[in-house]
């Protein structure tokens, strides 16, 4: 009985997205467009709203995932987009950062397996202050946009 009930819930909830509190960060959706199948990097993104009284930084992110995880941003040189890594990422105060397509981003390089959409893939945020903090990013569905494609020459 508790089984079927649960199967429903599921069923009711196709767009399932996922958050967690942690200290003063609240750390919405941390989420992978599913990668195609042989892709070698993948993108990673996330909401972090820092809801505390002090600054705070995201420095890091590492994961078994790939071989290397960076945090990213993007720029556009003659209208084409270029990734650069970034050192970190400040969050004030009651600021709300976004690491959004076309924007910041955490790249997955070198990636250990493949990923299914519904995957939960287990990840650290470091954090200057608050440390290390274990997440999940979810495996949403493809967007269509090979990641590895795009220039990456800022490595
Ligand atoms: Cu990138």
């Amino acid at each position: 009985m508790k089984r079927a009930l649960l199967s429903l819930m599921l069923l009711a909830t196709p767009a399932l997205a996922h958050d967690q509190m942690t200290g003063d960060l609240h750390i919405i959706h941390p989420s992978i467009p599913a990668p195609a199948a042989k892709a070698k990097s993948a993108v990673g993104y996330i909401t972090i709203s820092n809801e505390g009284d002090a600054p705070e930084e995201l420095i890091g992110v590492r994961s078994p995932f790939a071989a290397s995880t960076t945090l990213h941003t993007t720029i556009f040189e003659d209208g084409i987009a270029k990734m650069r890594p970034l050192v970190g990422v400040p969050i004030a105060p009651g600021e709300v950062i976004n690491l959004e397509p076309g924007g910041m981003h955490v790249m997955f390089m070198g990636l250990s397996g493949p990923a299914a959409e519904g995957d939960m893939i287990p990840a650290t945020l470091i954090f200057r202050h608050a440390g290390e903090v274990a997440v999940e990013f979810m495996v949403d569905p493809a967007t269509g946009a090979d990641h590895s494609g795009m220039n990456h020459s800022g490595h």
